[in-house]
């Protein structure tokens, strides 16, 4: 599906007047969190939006390409796909015994595409434990940016592992991935690491 995915988007323009869109196999929703302007006091996530959901390769490559590249974002700022009806927060249902594979990122275009081929491979399907995952977060900081795909079920290290293992073989990486709990990081800053890849 993920190669599915860019074939779509190399024939589109022959073919958009004939054909019927591309279906995915569920809906996926874009969100934007912009924290680089603080309120005072504010509580976490009254920044954060949700943009649009979409069920067509057409309408990702339409929304990839207009808006959603990390690259465009300002510093301390996140760009989400999340499956639709799963807020990105440790309180959504979905997301609260779970956790999250992080990735760091030194270079701008690295960001750029690590996200790109983990959008493909999330909305062609291409995990195995495809039901497992929740969606993925870009983040843009001054120190480092940063990606992360976060999980349902943190204590189910079979599962957490081999979700590891794939997503390191999409986006190519060999550094050392970690994987953090959601409920440490509730507890303490910096949350300790439960898994690696
Ligand atoms: P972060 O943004 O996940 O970490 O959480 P990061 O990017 O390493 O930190 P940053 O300072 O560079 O942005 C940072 C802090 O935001 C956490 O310690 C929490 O206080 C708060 N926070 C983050 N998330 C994802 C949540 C969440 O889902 N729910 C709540 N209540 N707070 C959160």
């Amino acid at each position: 599906m993920a190669s599915e995915v860019a074939i779509v988007a190399a024939t589109a323009s022959e073919d958009t007047v004939t054909k019927q869109p591309h279906k995915l196999e569920r809906k996926w929703t874009f969100w934007f969190d912009n924290q680089s302007k603080p309120k005072q006091g504010a509580a976490w996530g009254t920044s954060l939006r949700k943009l649009y959901t979409f069920d067509t390769v057409e309408e990702f490559w339409c929304l990839y390409d207009q808006i959603f590249r990390p690259s465009k974002l300002p510093a301390n700022a996140d760009f989400h796909l999340f499956k639709a009806g799963i807020e990105p927060k440790w309180e959504d249902p979905e997301c609260a015994n779970g956790g999250k594979w992080s990735i760091p990122s030194s270079r701008k275009t690295n960001l750029d595409n690590m996200w790109l081929e983990t959008l493909m491979a999330l909305i062609g399907e291409q995990f195995d434990e495809a039901d497992e995952i929740c969606g993925v977060v870009a983040s843009v900081r001054p120190r480092q940016d940063k990606l992360a795909l976060w999980t349902k079920t943190a204590a189910n290290e079979a599962v957490q592992m081999s979700i590891g293992r794939k997503w390191k073989e999409i986006i190519d990486v060999t550094d050392k991935m970690t994987y953090n709990f959601h409920d440490d990081s509730r507890r303490e800053r910096t949350a300790k690491v439960r898994y690696t890849v």
